[in-house]
C-alpha cells in the first residue's frame, strides 16, 4: 500500500492561511467569559479614583473645599488643579497640538469636565465622597452654538490662551478660533465656478455622535516605587503612543513604563486619546505608592471622553447641465469643544477631510476648514472612519444627490458620468491624495445589477403616484453611497504622531519545532488580529495558522508601533508581518540550499517547503527548516529564525464601496423601515472573508445608529442631553436592518499583500447610505435636505412642515 503525498492544494488549505474563513481563535477565551479586560486587573492594597464632575457648562471656580471629602473614612486622597500645579501637570499636551486642563483651573468649560480626583478604598467609598467635595461655582455665559463662537462679544473661553493668537496650525482670529486650515486652489477653483452653467450648494450637518464602545474607558496605575517602575493597563488602542506621552508628561524614564493594553471591549476611536483619568490615575498611584483604578461609567464616557463629528459642511459642486462635474469648493466649520483634543496625525487638523471629492475626477477643488471653541466636551476622534472621511464622504455623496436632483438626472448616472477610470489609477486628486487603485464602473455596475436599480426606480415613481392620489401613506428611498476612504496612515513622510511617525511593525519568531510567537505594534479591540495575522504568516512561510501565537499590547514586548484606528494595522502593521515573514523565507531558503547541496536559486518554493527545480523529491519543509536553524545552521549563519520589520508605507490604501438602501417611510409616524441594505466592498486582497463580514455588519449597524439616531446634543445652557442610553441610540438586534454584503477585489499595488484596511470602509460608506435614502423618500415633496439623524420624531416633523399630516 502506497500513501499519496497531499497536493499543493491540499496542504495549502490546511494552513488556513490567506483568504480562509478561519474562524476567530479569541472567541473561544470572549464566548465563555474567559476575557481579560483592564477591570479584571485586581491588584493587592489597589484603592479606586473617580471624579468629581461640572455641573456648569461654563463658570468660574470660586472655590473647591476637600475637607469633608478627606474625612469620610475610606478616603485617601482628593486631588484638584492646584495639587497638580506644583507638578506642572494640571494641563496635558493634547494630539492636536493644544493643552487641556487635567482638572478644571480656576474654571469649568464643559458640563461633567474633571474638577477634582477622588482616591478611595472601592468605587462606592468614591461615589459618597464625590458628593462631599464642594464646589463653588460663578457661572458664566455659555457658548452652545459655533455659528456664534467668533462673533465680537462672544463669550471668551480659554482664558489660558487669550493672548496666544498663533496655534498649532497657524493664526487665530479670534479668542474662540483655534486654526484655519486651507487646501487646494482657490483661484482655479473660485474661476471654475464664476464661469460654471449650474452651481449646486447646500449646508449639512453632521451631527455631534460619540463612538460608546461597550468597554468604557479605563486603566489601573501601578507604581513600584522601589523599582522605580511604573505599569499602566488600560484600554489603549495606541499603547506604545501612551508610554511615550506618559514618560513626556511625568518624566519617568520611558523604559521604567510598561504599558499593557489588555482584551478591549471595543474601541472605535474612543481610546485613541489620553485622558484625565489616565493622569489622575498615574499622580495617585505615584503620590500613594500603590495601585490605583480608574473605571469611567456610561455617561462619563458618552459626555466626557472624546465626541465624534460636529462639523457643518458648506459644500458647493460646479458642473455642466448634462452633469459633468467641474470643481468643488467646501468650508467647514468646525466644533472641537472646550479644548482641541482632536486624534489627528499632527499635520491634519481636520484629518483627512481632503478626500472629500470622492470618487470623482474633477480638475479643482479647493477646502477650507476652521475650528472653534465651544462649552462642549473635547475629542473629535475618528469614530470608526479615518480621520474626518466620514465627514467628507457625507459631504460629497450628499451633494452628488442633491445636484442630480437640480440637474434632474438620475443620481447613479451622474455618479457613473463622474467615476475616476480604472484606467486613471494611480489618481492624484485634486485635494492632494493618490488614489492607488480602484474599479468603480465595474463595482457599480455588479451593485446596481444585484439590487435591480432600474425596476427600484420604476417601483419608487409608482408609488410616488399612488401617494399623490392619497393611496398610500408610505413613501420609498433609495440611499445610494459610493465611497472611496483613505486608510492607513500612514506614510512619515505626511503622518506623525506627536512628532512619531506613523509606521508600525511586527516581529516573528520561529521556535525549534516550528510554532511561531510574533508580535505587532498594533493592537485589536475586537476586529480579530491575533486570527487574521496569523494567516499572513501561514501563507508567507507554510506554517499552520494555528501554530501561531499573535500577541499584542504589552509594550515591553511589542515592537514598537503607533496602534489601531484608522483602519491602518492591515496596510501597516499586516505589510511588516508580510515583509518580516518573508526576510524569515529568504532565511530559511539559505539552509534549504546548504541542506540540500544546491545553489539557492535552484530551489523553488512550494506551499510550506522548498524544493529543488526539476527533482520534486527532493525538499526541505518550513518545519525542518526550522529545527535546522537551531540545530544546524550553515557556517556563516547565526543560528535562530526571527525578523522584524517596521514598515513605512509608500502610501496610504484606498478601499472603495457601493452601497444601497431601500427603505420605506410612514410618513404620519415618521417610522422608517430599511426594507434591504446591500453594501459591496473592495478592500483589495482579503485576508478573512468571514472577518471582512464581520467588519462590515458592525461597521454598518454604527451607520445605522449614526444616520437614524445618535446624537450628542446640548441645551442652551450647555447641559448635555445624549449622555446615557436612555437618550442616545445604540442599536439592538431589533432595531438593526439586515446586512447583504457582497465585493470585488483590486489589489493595492504597493502594499505586499495587495491589502486594504476594511474596519471602517461600511461606516463610512453606511452613514451617507442611509442619508440619502431618507432624503430620496422625501425628494419628491420638494423637502430640501434633511438633516441627520433620521429618528423617527425627526421625520414625524418633517411630515409637518411639509404639510403631509392629515
Ligand atoms: N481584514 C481582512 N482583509 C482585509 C482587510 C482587513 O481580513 N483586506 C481584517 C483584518 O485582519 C482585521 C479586520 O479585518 O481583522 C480589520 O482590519 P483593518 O481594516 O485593517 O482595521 P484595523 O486597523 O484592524 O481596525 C481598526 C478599525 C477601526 S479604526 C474601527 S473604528 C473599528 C473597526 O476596526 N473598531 C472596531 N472594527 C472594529 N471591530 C471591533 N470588533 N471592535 C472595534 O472596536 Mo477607528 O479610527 O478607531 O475610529
Amino acid at each position: 500500500q502506497t500513501t499519496v503525498e497531499p497536493t499543493s492544494a491540499e496542504r495549502a488549505e490546511k494552513l488556513q492561511g490567506m483568504g480562509c474563513k478561519r474562524k476567530r481563535v479569541e472567541d473561544i477565551r470572549f464566548t465563555q467569559g474567559k476575557g481579560n479586560y483592564v477591570d479584571d486587573v485586581k491588584l493587592p492594597g489597589m484603592l479606586f479614583g473617580d471624579f468629581v464632575r461640572s455641573s456648569h457648562a461654563h463658570a468660574r471656580i470660586k472655590s473647591i473645599d476637600t475637607s469633608k471629602a478627606k474625612a469620610l473614612p475610606g478616603v485617601f486622597a482628593v486631588l484638584t488643579a492646584a495639587d497638580l500645579k506644583p507638578l506642572n501637570l494640571h494641563y496635558m499636551p493634547t494630539l492636536a497640538g493644544d493643552v487641556q486642563a487635567v482638572l478644571a483651573d480656576e474654571k469649568v468649560l464643559f458640563q461633567n469636565q474633571e474638577v477634582a480626583f477622588v482616591v478611595a478604598k472601592d468605587r462606592y467609598v468614591a461615589a459618597d465622597a464625590i458628593e462631599l467635595v464642594e464646589v463653588d461655582y460663578e457661572p458664566l455665559p455659555v457658548l452652545v452654538d459655533p455659528f456664534k463662537a467668533m462673533e465680537p462679544d462672544a463669550p471668551l473661553l480659554r482664558e489660558d490662551i487669550k493672548d496666544k493668537m498663533t496655534g498649532a496650525h497657524g493664526a487665530r482670529k479670534h479668542h474662540n478660533h483655534i486654526f484655519r486650515w486651507e487646501i487646494g486652489d482657490k483661484e482655479g477653483t473660485d474661476a471654475t465656478f464664476a464661469k460654471a452653467e449650474v452651481v449646486s450648494k447646500d449646508m449639512f450637518t453632521y451631527h455631534r455622535v460619540h463612538p460608546s464602545p461597550l468597554e468604557t474607558c479605563q486603566c489601573v496605575a501601578s507604581m513600584d516605587k522601589i523599582k522605580g517602575e511604573l505599569t499602566l493597563w488600560g484600554t489603549f488602542q495606541a499603547p506604545h503612543v501612551i508610554r511615550t506621552v506618559v514618560s513626556l508628561i511625568s518624566g519617568l524614564p520611558e523604559h521604567k513604563i510598561h504599558v499593557i493594553a489588555p482584551d478591549i471591549g471595543g474601541g472605535f476611536g474612543n481610546k485613541v486619546g489620553a485622558y484625565s483619568g489616565y493622569v489622575c490615575a498615574v499622580v495617585a498611584s505615584i503620590v500613594l505608592g500603590v495601585p490605583v483604578k480608574w473605571v469611567e461609567d456610561r455617561m462619563e464616557n458618552l459626555s466626557t471622553t472624546s465626541f465624534a463629528r460636529d462639523y457643518h459642511m458648506t459644500t458647493e459642486l460646479a458642473a455642466t447641465k448634462d452633469g459633468k462635474i467641474l470643481a468643488m469648493r467646501c468650508h467647514v466649520l468646525a466644533d472641537h469643544g472646550a479644548f482641541d483634543a482632536c486624534a489627528d496625525p499632527s499635520k491634519w487638523p481636520a484629518g483627512f477631510m481632503n478626500i472629500c471629492t470622492g470618487s470623482y475626477d474633477m480638475p479643482v477643488a479647493h477646502l477650507a476648514v476652521d475650528g472653534v471653541y465651544t462649552n462642549k466636551a473635547s475629542g473629535g476622534v475618528a469614530y470608526r472612519c479615518s480621520f474626518r472621511v466620514t465627514e467628507a464622504v457625507y459631504a460629497i455623496e450628499r451633494a452628488i444627490e442633491t445636484l442630480a436632483q437640480r440637474l434632474e438626472m438620475d443620481s447613479a448616472d451622474l455618479r457613473i458620468k463622474n467615476f475616476i477610470q480604472p484606467e486613471q489609477f494611480p489618481y492624484m486628486a485634486p485635494l492632494g491624495w493618490e488614489y492607488d487603485s480602484g474599479n468603480y464602473p465595474l463595482a457599480m455596475k455588479k451593485a446596481m445589477d444585484t439590487v435591480g436599480y432600474h425596476q427600484l426606480r420604476a417601483e419608487q415613481k409608482a408609488k410616488q403616484e399612488a401617494f399623490k392620489r392619497g393611496e398610500t401613506r408610505e413613501i420609498m428611498g433609495i440611499g445610494i453611497s459610493f465611497f472611496t476612504e483613505i486608510v492607513g496612515a500612514g506614510p512619515s513622510k505626511n503622518c506623525d504622531i506627536l512628532g512619531v511617525s506613523m509606521f508600525d511593525s511586527a516581529e516573528i519568531r520561529i521556535h525549534p519545532t516550528g510554532s511561531v510567537i510574533a508580535r505587532m505594534g498594533t493592537k485589536s479591540q475586537g476586529q480579530g488580529h491575533e486570527t487574521t495575522y496569523a494567516q499572513i504568516i501561514a501563507t508567507e512561510l507554510g506554517i499552520p495558522a494555528d501554530d501561531i501565537m499573535i500577541e499584542e499590547g504589552n509594550t515591553d514586548t511589542a515592537p514598537y508601533g503607533l496602534g489601531t484606528y484608522g483602519s491602518r494595522s492591515t496596510p501597516t502593521a499586516g505589510a511588516a508581518t508580510a515583509v518580516a515573514a518573508r526576510k524569515i523565507k529568504a532565511k530559511a531558503q539559505m539552509i534549504a540550499a546548504h541542506m540540500l547541496e544546491v545553489h539557492e536559486g535552484d530551489l523553488e518554493w512550494d506551499v510550506d517547503r522548498f524544493r529543488v527545480k526539476g527533482l520534486p523529491e527532493k525538499f526541505k519543509t518550513m518545519k525542518e527548516l526550522a529545527w535546522a536553524s537551531y540545530n544546524s545552521p550553515p557556517p556563516n549563519l547565526e543560528p535562530g529564525l526571527e525578523a522584524v520589520n517596521y514598515y513605512d508605507p509608500p502610501n496610504m490604501t484606498y478601499p472603495f464601496g457601493a452601497y444601497f438602501c431601500i427603505m420605506d417611510i410612514d410618513v404620519d409616524t415618521g417610522v422608517a423601515k430599511t426594507r434591504r441594505f446591500y453594501a459591496l466592498d473592495d478592500c483589495g486582497t482579503r485576508i478573512n472573508p468571514m472577518i471582512i463580514e464581520g467588519q462590515v455588519h458592525g461597521g454598518l449597524t454604527e451607520a445605522f445608529a449614526v444616520a437614524m439616531g445618535q446624537e450628542i446634543r446640548y441645551d442652551e445652557q450647555g447641559n448635555v442631553l445624549g449622555a446615557s442610553f436612555m437618550d442616545f441610540f445604540l442599536p439592538t438586534a431589533v432595531e438593526t436592518p439586515k446586512w447583504e454584503t457582497d465585493y470585488t477585489v483590486t489589489p493595492s499595488p504597493h502594499h505586499p499583500i495587495g491589502a486594504k484596511g476594511v474596519g471602517e470602509s461600511p461606516h463610512v460608506g453606511g452613514v451617507p447610505c442611509f442619508s440619502n435614502a431618507v432624503n430620496d423618500a422625501y425628494a419628491f415633496l420638494n423637502a430640501g435636505h434633511i438633516q441627520m439623524p433620521h429618528d423617527a420624531w425627526r421625520l414625524w416633523k418633517v411630515g409637518e412642515q411639509l404639510g403631509l399630516h392629515v
